[in-house]
């Protein structure tokens, strides 16, 4: 029936689109009666997370209390969806072992660097590329694209509709089990 607790993981880089398919997906979650949460990395970082910068370390740190927030909230019955750059393979694969297997989905939001760079919502590429932000992801910072994702959206073909479609789509297989 799709209403069981679950963690929609979005992983990508900044510009991919992962905040406005956030958006939209807790838009037709709620409208299937569904209680969510959404962990941005915008959100968390201005509280919880605040600690933290773009470091290695901190990037990590940031995805393993992301990780567990998420866990307690799945406790509570919640779909949590995650919108996190969360750039290393394996601190996805650690987010997924503490959520349980079912319960997480992992989305790839693509889009190719020059797509992302172009929309630079934020101007935050330029700044990088100038210099004036360091450790910016997918300049002077990596990113590990997943190898094999639950879903896999490109936002330089979908529309972030689309997209969230694609991904409401994998979730009575989740459901099920
Ligand atoms: C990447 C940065 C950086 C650096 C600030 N690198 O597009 P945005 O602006 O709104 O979202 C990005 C957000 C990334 O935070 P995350 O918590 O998702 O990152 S991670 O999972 O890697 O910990 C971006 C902004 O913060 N931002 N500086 N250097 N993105």
């Amino acid at each position: 029936n799709g209403h069981e607790p679950l963690v929609i993981w979005l992983t990508g880089l900044s510009g991919a689109g992962k905040s406005t398919i956030a958006n939209l997906l807790e838009e037709r979650l709620h409208e299937w009666g569904m209680h969510t949460y959404l962990l941005d990395g915008d959100n968390v970082r201005a509280g919880l997370n605040g600690d933290l910068g773009f470091g290695d370390a901190d990037r990590r740190e940031n995805v393993r209390r992301v990780a567990h927030a998420a866990t307690l909230m799945v406790d509570a019955g919640l779909v949590v969806v995650v919108s996190l750059i969360s750039p290393f393979a394996a601190d996805r694969e650690l987010a997924r072992g503490l959520v349980g297997d079912g319960e997480f989905c992992e989305v790839f939001v693509d889009a190719p660097l020059p797509v992302a760079e172009a929309r630079d919502p934020k101007g935050l590429y330029r700044k990088a590329r100038r210099g004036e932000l360091k450790n910016f992801t997918g300049i002077d910072s990596p990113y590990e694209r997943p190898r094999n994702p639950d879903v896999h959206v490109d936002t330089s073909v979908l529309s972030a509709g689309e997209a969230a479609d694609a991904i409401l789509a994998w979730l009575p297989v989740t459901a099920g089990k």
